[in-house]
Order: C-alpha cells, then structure tokens, then sequence
C-alpha cells in the first residue's frame, strides 16, 4: 500500500452536478443503477479520461449519453472505473451489483439484523457506485429506494420524500430528492422494518421541520431522550451560533452493527444503537449525557461539515474539530461546565497524550495517510477541538462568533481547508495567526517547564516559562507554538493578586502569550511570594512541568478561584501520594498513606459540597492510565497496587466520613438524567466505591441493597461493579448472574454486563474473557460486543492485558488477526494498545513486538497495514 500526500492535491477534473441513484435492495444481489450528470473542470484538458473510484463492485453496464462503452473505451480494476475519452459535458450511466449480506466491514450498502444501511464516510461510496468519491465534489442527488414490502416496508434516504408506490412481486419503491448539493460521503439509505416516535421543530425563521427517530420496535421505550437533546440541540445551535436547519425533515436511525458513534448524513443521521437509545432501566447516567453529546454533535455538523465541508481528508479537523468543540459548548451549557471540562481534559491528558507520544503520532492535519479511516483520531478530533477553543479564547466569544458568521456565509455550500477557516478568525479580530497555525501541522504535546523567582527586595514575582515538544516520527525539529497561558498568582488568603506587567494591570486573570522557547514575565507590586495558578481552564494542550510542594497543592485545591485548576491540583496532590506508595512496593517496603494526604480527602467527604459533581471529580483519584502517562517507565504492577492500596485505605479509615455522605446522598426522587441528580448520584457511587474497598462485609450490604432496589440503571450498575470487583468472587458472582438473566434479552445492557466482568483485577480475567468470547450475546462481527468486551479488558484492566506472561498481547493480537479479515476498521482502531510500548519495561516489551510480528505475518488490509508498520518501523 502506498501513502497519499496533502501536498500532491488536485482538484478534480470533472465535477458531478446531479446524481440519480436506483437501488433495487436484495441481500445477496442488490443492483445500483447510477446516472450521473457530469461536466469537466474549466481548465481540464479535453483529453483528460475520467477516473472514478470503486471497491468490491460488479459491472454490469455502463453507457454515456445512452450509449453503451465498448470493451476498449474503458477499464475496470479492483480500484477504479477510467473512461478514457468523454465528452464536455455528458450523462454516465452505470450497473453494479453488490451483496450488502457479504459485507461485514460495515462500510458502503451492508445489512444489521437484516436491515439494509450505508456507511459511507470517508470513502464507503465507492463500495455502492462508480463515482469521483472525494469530499470536493458536491451534487445533488435523487435516490429511489425499491425493496420488499414485507421485508422492508420503511425505505429512506437523503433530502424528502418525493414519490411512493407499489410494485409487482410484493415490492415497493420511494423516491427521495436532497436538494442540497453534497459530497458522496453524506449520502445515506436505510431500508427495514422499523418504527418511529415524530415531533416537530419550529426554527427561529419560522420553518416547521418533522423530526423522527426510526427504531426497531422493541427499542421504541428508549427513543424518548434522544429527542428531547434533538430539539435541545436545534434551539441551542441557533442561539449561540445564529444555525438554522435548513430542510423539512431530520430523521435519525439506530443501528446495531456499526463502526462508529453516528453519522451525520444530510437529513438522515445514522447511529450506532449505543449512541442514541436510552431509558433509565437500560442506560448509567454517563450514557445519557454521551448521548445528548454525540445527537448534538452529528446535528451541528449540518453546518459545519455538510454546509461547508472538507476540501480533501487532509482537512478533517475542520470539520471535527470545530464541531467537538461545539458540541462540548454545548453540553457545558447544558450541564455541568466544570466537569464537562474536567472529563474533556482528562480524555485528552490520557488517551490523546498517549498517542501523540506513540508510533501513530501525527499533526492535527496529517500531512499524508495511507488509509484516512485511521485518521479519525483523539489527535483529530479532540486535540482539534482544543485548537478551536485557543482560537476563540485568544479572539473572545464575541469576536470568535463573528469570524463563525463569516466563516458560514463566505463558504456556504463549497469544500474548503483549515486555512480558510483560520483566516476568517484572523479577518474579524486583526491577529496574526501565521504561527499558531502549527498547531495544525507539527505533532506531539508541547512540554512546558516552569521556573519561578521572588524578589522581596524589588516585589517582583518573575515566571520563566520555556516550550519543548519531543520528537515524532517523521518530525524530528520542532518550533516554538503560540502558547497562551491563563494564570493568576494567588496571596497568602489565597485571594487572587492584581497583575501588574510592566506598568500595566492585567485585573486578577491574565493569559501569558508564551510564543517563543523560553519567555520571562515579571509581575510588579508583588507584595510577598506568591503561589502561582498556571494554565487555568487548561488553556492549551500541554503537559505542564511545574514543581510544587504538597502544602502548595493543597493550597491551591482549597483556594484557587479557578476550578478547574483547584480539581487539577488535587490530582496532582494525589499522584504525589500515589508516586510515595508506588516506590515503596518497588522496594518491597510496607506501603503507608500519608496523614496529610488522609485529612486532605477527608475534609473534602466532611465539608458540605457546594457543587457535588465536582466534588465526585475531586474524590476520584488519578486513573491508571494518567499516572502511566507520567512516567518515564511505565510500571504497570506498582501503578495498580498503589491505587488500589491508596483507594483501600482511604475506605478503611474514612469509612464513616463515606458511610455518611452515601447515607446522606439517597435519594426518592423520579429518575430523571438531569444535572443535580447526576451530581447527588455520583457522589453517593464514589461513596460507594470507597466503602466497599475497604473490604467490610457492611459495605457488601450496602450495595446488595442498592444492587436490589433496582431503581435505575446508574445505581444498580455501581453496586455490581462493586460487587463484582470484590477479591472474594463469592460476593459477585449472585449478582452477575441475576443481571445477565434478567437482560440475556438486551444487548446494550449485556455490554455493560460484558464490561463489568472483564474490568475485574482478578487473575483470571484473562480466561474470563475467552469465556465470554463463547457466549451467545457475544459476537466478533458486532463492533459493540468487541469494544465492550476485548476494549474493556484491554483499556481498562491494565493489570491483566500486560499480564508478564504475554497472554493478553496474544489475545489481542488472536482478535485483531480476525477482525482484519471481517472489519478493516475496527481492526486497526484494536491493535493500537499493541503499538504503546515504548514506554514499558523490556520484557513486555519484546512480547508485545512478537504479537506486532504475528500479525505483520498475516495478508493485512491497508488498515491494519498502516498501523501495525508505523509501530515496527
Ligand atoms: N463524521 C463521522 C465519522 C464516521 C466514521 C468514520 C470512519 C468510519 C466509520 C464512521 N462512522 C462515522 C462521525 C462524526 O464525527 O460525527
Ligand atoms: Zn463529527
């Protein structure tokens, strides 16, 4: 396989300027007629031939302007369609046919319990048509759905209905026109027998839009919130960014079989069943709010994404980016902002970090891929996003939100690039961002280092901030990144200081524009040494290395008028703590918590909480995963027991400070999954948790009690988790099977069953999975049942994917080797685990390159091929 260039782009030399499509839908034989109104590019030559993209097709037929090609006009490949003359101006007509019930990549046209859906971003319409299947040419498109009445009766597409009928042998048809010129990528159909909950949305400019939510019918009980965050959404986008819905209709569908969270096919979004049904019975509070977060998401993108789109792949955090940075807006305002931000930066600050420093590390803007489905990355999407929001916190919300008015007005309807968006930023708020748009293009998290100095004499407070991003592969310099830097300097109350730079006063919060690789800030007036408060709201992407004493942290999470930074600041008192326990079981010392660390967390159970969720967020010690992300060698055994050490006796000796809160945090309201209630339940689960780690046989009771009461979801999950992860199985094991007989029925739930089991610490988890691997509710081709039960074990029970023996890198690496020949994509999101091992200690190491070998040995899919070289290279 061969890797394409960012800088080798063309436009295309003929454009598409309406699509016909005919589908006559039969599992193993559906026929795709496609006729397709066709123009060259002004400045082609008019020799050019026309090459169009396609992948796993039969040719049946293929004409232009009614006439049939003769052998020698054309060729077909397993890649392409070349003519090699055409006319100026002309009509292709084409023939395929393709087995939707063969496909199990879940790209192009396939079949999900029997239902026929597409999947066609990034390139999945080649695999339904011959067509020119990049994102920079735009047509509008008319599709006639015809299927088996019976077997189908709901047939949909993009745009609205426009025509209906019956047809002989049992058969029907419905004709949908999209009036709004789109790249292939948005096309979608969906035909099965499904039902649908309607409602209605009036925009601001008074159109009267149907809204449906297409379902199987026993899901239909759960298709109630997804609405709710529809309109939600509607209304939120046209507040804040002044975007109205632009068609008649906005459909969803939920599908079962899919690779992804959703899809936001014009008119017709298709999602992951996962993603969009929820009820209080089936569904943990976090899955509500994912929800709400991702219906937000693929409805924004109907302006930033399918209005004005991505000029070529290279250029997909234009879209991404900008739309995960207004879906988290979003969900900021609609819930709580701290911990929306505390949960994003977390997600970053672990799993993004990780893959900047890894083999697949690449810039915002990959400048070249081998295959663009591995390329829809926490780097893409979220580091994207926290690129969008430097922008808009350097230019201010105002300015931000004229430079998204001009954005959208300037190139509605057109296929643009990163730059053009940038500009549009730079046009309305006079900067220059010549230099911040490396963020764009260099790879890696920049380090930023601290250094600090008080002089009494003078009263000045001089920061010294300097910028150093590692090496990746294929880029080995590194420039300096505008930095900015939101600070304040707190005073002995912990007061906010005034900041005065140079004669000038800067109020009580400043950001530092740290531009170059080592900057000094002198701050006058400074009374006494001050404790400083750096990159408060995480204002840029960056790990920061800053070195403050306990009593400072502490200082900080008590005092700091930023809230992010008073959580961020417990985290790092904590992982202090946790540093001391994990050298001491290295040196097979007893591991002893530190007194000051223990009132820490108890006057933080004993004080009454202002904010509960927050307070949950506070309570929760460090992730395995974030401490890994520290350490220069990660130690996998001593990372696991120090928590779990750290977590135990903090239950043992603040049992009856928790036993409180968890007494005080019941509650008999009606479940709704709305912000107090989450806060109050959270915090009453961390109660939980820590009460039972101490091991008392009352805290096993507790959550029996609440694993029975059955009230919702949420809270019978935290009690089998707790019950499950006990160190004596005898404890779980009633539990685990009363759940999975009471929801054998329910696949989502049987996920979360999936995912409780194979989280556990026990020894034997390993041989757990491979059990499961065999149940009836498990299935390798459901990109769901893989995450739920090998992504779980994997990411989220360290302890026992790096088992020392190497049997949770073979098991992985059994997995991947399957899914390479049944689902590409998924494939090669799975082996990632396999490629971060770098940072582990040699023996785990040499293990994890021997699976990367196995696999190597295998006839790869360009997918998997192009992750599993860039970890061997
Ligand atoms: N824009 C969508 C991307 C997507 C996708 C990409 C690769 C393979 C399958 C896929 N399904 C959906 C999702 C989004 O960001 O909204
Ligand atoms: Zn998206």
């Amino acid at each position: 396989p061969h890797a394409i260039y960012l800088k080798d782009y063309q436009p295309p030399r003929y454009q598409v300027e309406h699509t016909e499509l005919r589908f006559d839908l039969a599992p193993d034989a559906t026929r795709v007629q496609a006729t397709l109104q066709i123009a060259r590019a002004p400045g082609t030559a008019s020799d050019a031939a026309l090459v169009l993209d396609g992948d796993h097709l039969t040719l049946e037929h293929v004409a232009i302007d009614g006439q049939p090609l003769e052998p020698g006009e054309f060729e077909v490949t397993d890649r392409a369609l070349t003519i090699y003359t055409v006319p100026e101006r002309f009509r292709l007509d084409t023939e395929v046919v393709l087995a939707p019930a063969s496909n199990t990549a879940l790209e192009g046209l396939y079949q999900s319990n029997g239902m026929f859906c597409t999947q066609c971003e990034p390139e999945g319409f080649r695999r339904i048509t011959f067509y020119p299947d990049r994102p920079d040419v735009m047509a509008t498109f008319t599709t006639t759905v015809i299927g088996d009445q019976a077997a189908t009766p709901i047939l949909l597409a993009n745009g609205n209905p426009v025509e209906r009928g019956e047809l002989p042998d049992g058969r029907h048809f419905v004709t949908w026109n999209d009036p709004h010129p789109k790249p292939a990528y948005l096309f979608a159909l969906v035909a099965g027998n499904l039902e649908k909950i309607e409602d209605q949305f009036t925009t601001q400019g008074g159109r009267e839009v149907t809204l449906q939510i297409w379902v199987e019918q026993q899901n239909l009980d759960k298709t109630a919130f997804a609405m709710t965050a529809l309109k939600h959404s509607m209304r939120w986008d046209e507040e804040r960014f002044g975007r109205e819905y632009d068609l008649d209709l906005f459909m969803i569908v939920a599908v079962d079989d899919f690779n992804m969270g959703a899809m936001e096919n014009k008119g017709l979004n298709i999602f992951n069943s996962s993603a969009v049904l929820a009820n209080p019975d089936t569904t943990v509070d976090a899955m509500f709010q994912r929800i709400e977060g991702i219906v937000a998401h693929e409805y924004f993108h109907n302006w930033s994404g399918n209005r004005v789109t991505c000029r070529d792949w290279f250029q997909l955090a234009l879209k991404e980016g900008f739309t995960v940075f207004r879906d988290q807006l979003f969900s900021s305002d609609m819930n709580s902002a701290p911990v929306k931000r505390i949960e994003d930066v977390a997600l970053l600050r672990t799993a993004q970090f990780a893959e900047d420093s890894g083999p697949t590390a690449h810039p915002v803007r990959p400048d070249h891929f081998i295959e663009i489905s591995n390329f829809y990355t926490l780097t893409v999407y979220e580091k994207g996003a926290e690129v969008v929001r430097m922008l808009c916190n350097l230019l201010g919300w105002e300015t931000f939100r004229k430079g998204s008015d001009l954005y959208f007005e300037r190139f509605d309807g057109q296929a643009v690039r990163v730059e053009d968006f940038v500009d549009c930023m730079a046009e309305v708020s006079n900067l220059d961002l010549t230099q911040f748009m490396r963020w764009y293009s260099q790879a890696g998290t920049p380090e930023v280092s601290v250094d600090s100095a008080y002089d009494a004499e003078r009263r000045t407070f001089t920061l010294t901030l300097s910028q150093h991003t590692p090496a990746t592969p294929g880029q080995d310099e590194k420039a300096p990144l505008q930095i900015p830097v939101e600070m304040g300097l707190l005073d002995e109350q912990g007061a906010d200081m005034a900041l005065v730079i140079d004669g000038q006063s800067h109020g009580s919060s400043t950001v530092l524009n740290l531009d170059e690789s080592t900057k000094q800030f002198v701050f006058e007036d400074v009374p006494h040494a001050p404790v400083p408060s750096l990159l408060r709201g995480f204002s840029a992407p960056v790990k920061l290395r800053q070195t403050l004493t306990r009593e400072q942290l502490s200082f900080l999470m008590r005092h700091d008028s930023d809230g992010f930074n008073r959580w961020d600041a417990g985290q790092q008192l904590a992982l202090k703590e946790l540093e001391t326990l994990m050298a001491a079981y290295r040196h097979g010392d007893e591991m002893v918590l530190d007194e000051f660390f223990v009132e820490t967390v108890r006057s933080l159970v004993e004080t009454p909480a202002s904010d509960k969720a927050v307070l949950a967020e506070m309570l929760t010690l460090p992730t395995e995963a974030f401490i890994a992300e520290q350490q220069t060698t990660v130690d996998i055994d001593a990372i696991h027991q120090a928590r779990r050490f750290a977590i135990a006796r903090l239950g043992d000796t603040l049992f009856e400070a928790f036993e409180t809160l968890y007494t005080q945090e019941q509650s008999d309201a009606a479940y709704a999954p709305d912000f107090d209630q989450i806060a109050q339940r959270s915090l009453k689960n961390v109660a939980l948790a820590y009460l039972c780690a101490s091991g008392r046989e009352e805290a096993f009771a507790y959550a029996r009690r609440q694993f029975e009461a059955n009230a919702n979801m949420t809270d019978v999950r935290a009690a089998l988790t707790q019950l499950a992860h006990a160190g004596d199985t005898s404890i779980g094991d009633p539990a685990i099977r009363a759940f999975g007989e009471r929801w054998a029925h329910d696949p989502l739930v049987m996920d979360q069953w999936f995912a409780t089991q194979v989280s556990r610490p026990h020894e034997d988890a390993l041989e757990r999975v491979r059990f499961l691997m065999a149940h009836p509710a498990f299935s390798i081709k459901n990109p769901n049942r893989v995450r739920a039960l090998i992504g779980t074990f994997v990411n989220q029970n360290r302890v026992n994917f790096h088992r020392r023996d190497g049997q949770g890198y073979r098991l992985l690496a059994d997995v991947v080797i399957e899914l390479n020949r049944l689902n590409p994509e998924i494939a090669a999101r799975m082996v990632l685990p396999l490629t971060r091992f770098k940072r582990l200690d040699e023996t785990r190491r040499a293990l994890m390159l021997e699976q990367l070998e196995r696999i190597k040995a295998e006839p790869l899919s360009r997918n998997v091929y192009e992750v599993v070289d860039k970890a061997l290279t």
